[in-house]
């Protein structure tokens, strides 16, 4: 009975012996295994690299807004209000209508109306202006008309309606003479 059982024992050991040898040969392939299992982590670090790239893109994005931004300040329409003046102005009087006779002292020191002849146009006023020391008076030959007295300084006037040729004189002074010719 005991005869089998180191047969057995035997057999048993150089099975073992035989399964040691199996693995040792199994781990010297494990071991090449693990070695090359390493460099297949390199291309993860390329795939880090890679990103970085990825992230330069974003970068260049901010880049390109601020170039829009600057563009718009020209945004002023001119006042286009000032035209409408000049209408009112070319309605002024077309007629010179009035003019004006100084009573003054000649050189010989004798009173005068100065410029004693004047022509003038139907519509046409006459101002007298006073411009002697004395009183004096405007006195149309045929009535037409016939001033108050005329103080130093002060003035009378007279609007001509109708035409024709007006002698007048200065009553208080019938030396003084004067012609106004409306045409
Ligand atoms: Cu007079």
């Amino acid at each position: 009975m005991f005869l089998p059982k180191r047969r057995i024992c035997i057999l048993l050991s150089l099975l073992a012996i035989g399964a040691l040898t199996l693995l040792a040969a199994c781990g010297g392939g494990g071991t090449g295994s693990q070695t090359n299992a390493q460099p297949a982590n390199t291309p993860t670090d390329v795939a880090n690299s890679t990103t970085p790239t990825v992230g330069d893109t974003p970068t260049q994005a901010p880049t390109a807004t601020p170039t829009p931004s600057p563009i718009p300040p020209t945004p002023k329409p001119a006042p286009p209000t000032p035209t409408p003046r000049p209408q009112p102005t070319p309605t002024p009087k077309p007629n010179p209508t009035t003019i004006v006779v100084n009573i003054t002292t000649d050189s010989s020191g004798s009173f005068v109306f100065s410029p004693p002849v004047v022509t003038i146009k139907v519509g046409t006023t006459v101002i007298w202006k006073n411009l002697s020391k004395a009183g004096h008076t405007v006195v149309a030959n045929n009535g037409l008309f016939s001033s108050p007295v005329i103080s130093a300084g002060g003035s009378y006037s007279f609007t001509f309606s109708k035409s024709g040729s007006f002698t007048y004189y200065c009553s208080i002074h019938p030396y003084m003479k004067g012609t106004i010719t409306v045409q």
